[in-house]
């Protein structure tokens, strides 16, 4: 079954790009937990991380790292989630494997609002 995912990886439909290689591709998810969350997908056609080949998980295993250290970089953060679905009853909602990389700026909930004690 197609996803949007592959209509990105085809070209059809835009993506805000942050990192590629033949492997792996990284652009920022299009509805934010918090500024600077990222998606890193395998181009390997694969709804669920059990699915991957050895080739494919390896090299998303090198990249995530290298990618991390970009969104901590750019965002000012050293504190973030590496959260990953798979099925649906586990929430996952885009049937093509993938990592989101979500920072955790400090003293900020959401998309940057900031609580004051009441
Ligand atoms: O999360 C799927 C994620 O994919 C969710 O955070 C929105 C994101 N998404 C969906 N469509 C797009 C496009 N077109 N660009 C960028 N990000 C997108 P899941 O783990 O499956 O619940």
């Amino acid at each position: 079954m197609s996803t949007i995912f592959d209509r990105i990886l085809d070209g059809d439909i835009p993506c805000h790009r942050v990192f590629e290689n033949d492997h792996v591709l990284a652009f920022m998810d299009i509805s934010p937990i918090s500024a600077g969350h990222t998606l890193v997908i395998p181009k390997e056609r694969k709804a669920k991380l059990h699915e991957l080949s050895d080739e494919a998980a390896a090299e998303l295993g090198r990249v995530l790292p290298r990618i991390a250290r970009a969104v901590c970089r750019v965002t000012g953060t050293d504190d973030y989630n590496v959260l990953q679905n798979n099925g649906r009853t586990a929430h996952q909602a885009v049937f093509h494997v993938h990592f989101h990389i979500i920072p955790r700026p400090s003293q900020t909930v959401g998309l940057g609002i900031h609580w004051e004690p009441i």
